[in-house]
């Protein structure tokens, strides 16, 4: 429960409310803000959690005409047409917009706690079944990975369709062009070059679409006994090495559009093409995606000639990087194994193997997106906690 409110005074000529609480803090609420955010019927459906009011309908520039404290958790307003509009102060103390206070609500929904790993990764394990019917496993699972970026899940059955009821266990699964789900094995005529027996230097899946899938799952069916190894990295903690090692690469690599493209038929026909930079920033800088694959990266690249070299010789450090021994953690997945992992964050790759006329590696994957991750991990969350 939040302190209660002591008391409430306008300042700055009615643009702003000050709410002093009993713990002797304070907060300040822009009025604009205030009106914007009458929780009032005619204001607010709280059936949707949503905004009914019109932006049209906001006076930017309103200011109150008067503020009163009901009890020592609600205060009321009367603005200049005589609407109406209470607050609560738990409601109030949460949106306080002071820099301490918004740093809680944005850990609290989004979990931007990150913990770097190298070949030193102690990889995650947790069994599938758990996962499937315990909702404790489930949060545990989806707030390790969030973290790590990866999490192996273990002792499924060895058929297709586990992912299927994984997806459920979530919510869905993002459709791509190469269906619902899909089958890692060695295919004849290929469409994909992860549909042979080569070795896949790291890479993120999908930099072709414009919004990447954000989590990928693969599950093992069947091994070859000989290659077939698996590779992770972490690109979140390569690139912050990059970017102190050779900020000149990193600069390349965080603003130079590199065309991708991945023409063919699975689910059905297609012909993607798009711009990614190898490694996204958000307005801040931080880095927020990883796009990168070597196989679908166009060889139409569509940048001044006299940059051409530059981006070469960055990519090359950054792949560099990715390969050296300190940085790669390597395994290899067992019959029942899913590898769950964040396609944003980690570069996966894998050894190639001995081609055969049968089928002696078979992988099931599917991708996730993060938005519905996400929501699962919070509803969890909410309801495990609503238990104790
Ligand atoms: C892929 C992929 C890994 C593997 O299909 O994109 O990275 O181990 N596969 O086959
Ligand atoms: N598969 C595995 O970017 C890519 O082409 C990744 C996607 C074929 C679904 C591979
Ligand atoms: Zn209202
Ligand atoms: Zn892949």
């Amino acid at each position: 429960m939040s302190p209660g409110i002591q008391k409430v005074e306008v300042l700055d000529e009615g643009h702003f409310v000050c709410v002093k609480w009993e713990d002797g803090s304070d907060s300040s609420y822009p009025c604009v803000w205030l009106r914007d955010n009458c929780q009032c019927p005619l204001c607010f459906l709280p059936s949707a959690g949503a905004r009914r009011l019109l932006f049209e309908d906001l006076d930017v520039n309103i200011v109150v005409k008067q503020v009163a404290l009901t009890d020592k958790r609600k205060i009321s307003i009367t603005w200049p047409d005589e609407h109406a509009s209470e607050y609560e102060a738990e409601w109030l103390k949460k949106r306080c917009f002071s820099e301490e206070a918004r740093a809680v609500m944005r850990a609290d929904l989004f979990l931007p706690e990150c913990q770097y790993w190298g070949s030193d990764l102690q990889l995650p394990k947790i069994p599938f079944e758990e996962v499937m019917h315990n909702d404790e496993s489930t949060y545990k699972w989806l707030c390790t990975l969030k973290k790590v970026g990866i999490v192996l899940l273990t002792g499924a059955a060895t058929r297709q369709g586990e992912l299927i009821r994984l997806g459920h266990r979530i919510g869905f699964l993002r459709l791509t062009f190469y269906g619902p789900t899909w089958q890692v094995q060695d295919k004849a005529d290929a469409n994909n070059v992860a549909y042979t027996t080569g070795r896949l230097c790291f890479h993120t899946d999908y930099p072709v679409l414009q919004h990447p899938p954000g989590v990928q799952f693969l599950h093992c069916i069947k091994q070859t006994a000989a290659g077939g190894e698996s590779e992770v990295v972490d690109g979140f903690h390569i690139s912050n090495k990059l970017k102190k090692q050779n900020p000149e690469a990193y600069q390349i690599l965080s603003s130079t559009a590199v065309d991708y493209v991945d023409v063919g038929v699975d689910y059905c026909d297609f012909a993607v093409h798009c711009k990614q930079r190898i490694i996204d920033t958000d307005s801040r800088g931080q880095v927020i995606r990883i796009n990168y694959n070597n196989a679908t990266r166009d060889t139409v690249f569509d940048i001044p000639v006299e940059k051409v070299r530059p981006f070469y010789a960055a990519l090359k450090e950054f792949n560099d990087l990715l390969n050296s021994a300190e940085h790669k953690f390597t395994y290899k997945l067992k019959p029942g194994d899913i590898v769950t992992f964040d396609n944003w964050r980690v570069l996966h790759g894998r050894q190639s193997y001995p081609s055969c006329s049968e089928v002696t590696r078979h992988l099931e994957g599917a991708y996730a997106d993060w938005d519905v991750v996400m929501s699962r991990l919070r509803l969890l969350r909410k309801s495990i906690l609503n238990k104790d």
